[in-house]
């Protein structure tokens, strides 16, 4: 992967997080990526959460397979921890590292064809699991890195750069994310920095999987008349069902807002995000009617955005496994070990 380092020049009056680091300090190498793509703008979303919510640099672990999406992991935080899995086989290399330190934030960036080709089953099984995870889906309805053939997202009727219509149905991955029993499932579009950020520190916050789907145009092989997932087709079938706002645990104001206009939902660790509702008739706390909705939207050419479905009531990968609450990497060697007594009672439990 080429990489070309930033170099690191921050003005005295830069402002300054909690930690009293500035925006500089979360950012990665040069981007190598189409001047425009939209992957580049969950970049700088992903930047000005992190700062924002001043995790710590080296306390964020970030996570992809291969592809233009995936390279967007090397242009943030530089001081975290990082690695480029195999295509499609992110979610894996993700249940390792979160199975040994449950400690740490943990962010995956993925492309539409990265997770909804080859990675389909490693996705769904990371979903089902409720891992402990953001995990963000690049979607441009193409294979960017491959010179832009037509992915599993793409609609029918789509047309490719040059005019090849798409005739298979796409897969939705909100839709399937919502039928796999999904905790945390939004929608964003990559130029909607201001719905995209707060999506983004409520899903690090999030305990269990969540899910961001966001539509992020390809400049070179699929932002043309014809394209559903170009610039101009989402800015027009663009809806913002609820606006989505942050709310840190320090900061909880919830009083200003309007009653009856809003919907404020606690998060485990006592953030909370607020929901105004911008459609009176939804509720995303309700899965089925949100599947229901999402639908009926769809089949209008209406991309339903925002934070669609939440339950703080699922129980995320470790509670349902029943792991320490040390992580494993702090745990000593004699503990982590059963010995051959100890493995011998567990290999009974079989017999
Ligand atoms: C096992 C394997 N199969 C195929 C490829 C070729 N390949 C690299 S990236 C890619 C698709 C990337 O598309 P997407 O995930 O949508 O990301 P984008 O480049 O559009 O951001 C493919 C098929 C590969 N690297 N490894
Ligand atoms: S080919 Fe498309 S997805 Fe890849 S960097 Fe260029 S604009 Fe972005």
């Amino acid at each position: 992967m080429s990489f070309i380092a930033k170099p690191k020049v921050a003005h005295p009056s830069l402002p300054r997080n909690a930690l009293g680091l500035t925006r500089r300090d979360y950012e990665g190498g040069m981007s190598t990526l189409c001047a425009g793509c939209g992957h580049d703008s969950v970049t700088a979303a992903i930047v000005e959460a992190i700062w924002e919510m001043s995790i710590r640099p080296e306390q964020l672990v970030k996570l992809s397979g291969i592809g233009c999406s995936s390279k967007t992991t090397a242009y943030f935080d530089s001081g975290g921890h990082g690695f480029n899995s195999v295509h499609g086989r992110m979610p894996s290399i993700a249940t390792g590292a979160i199975s040994a330190n449950r400690d740490l934030h943990y962010v995956g960036v993925s492309g539409d064809g990265d997770t909804l080709s080859i990675g389909f089953g490693q996705f769904a099984h990371a979903i089902r699991r409720n891992l402990n995870m953001l995990y963000i889906i690049e979607n441009n309805g193409v294979y960017g890195l491959t010179k832009g053939q037509f992915s599993a997202s793409a609609d029918i009727g789509t047309k490719a750069k040059r005019g090849e219509e798409n005739r298979q149905p796409p897969v939705d991955p909100v839709l399937t994310a919502l039928t796999l029993g999904g905790s945390f499932i939004a929608r964003s579009f990559s130029g909607d920095k201001e719905q995209l950020v707060p999506l983004i520190m409520a899903g690090l916050r999030h305990r269990g999987f969540a899910l961001i789907d966001v539509l992020s145009p390809c400049v070179t092989f699929n932002d043309h008349q014809g394209s559903t997932k170009s610039y101009s087709f989402i800015r027009e079938n663009y809806d913002a069902v609820v606006h989505a706002d942050f709310i840190a645990p320090a900061q909880e104001i919830t009083a200003s807002y309007a009653a009856g206009e809003a919907m404020s939902v606690a998060m485990h660790d006592g953030s909370r995000i607020l929901l105004r509702k911008l459609d009176p008739s939804y509720d995303p706390t309700d899965r089925t009617r949100a599947y229901a909705y999402l639908r009926s939207r769809l089949a209008q050419g209406e991309y339903v955005t925002g934070l669609i479905h939440i339950d703080e009531s699922s129980p995320d990968f470790h509670e349902v496994s029943g792991s320490s609450t040390t992580p494993m990497n702090q745990l000593p060697y004699a503990r982590l070990s059963p010995g051959s007594e100890g493995l011998k009672k567990i290999l009974n439990r079989y017999r």
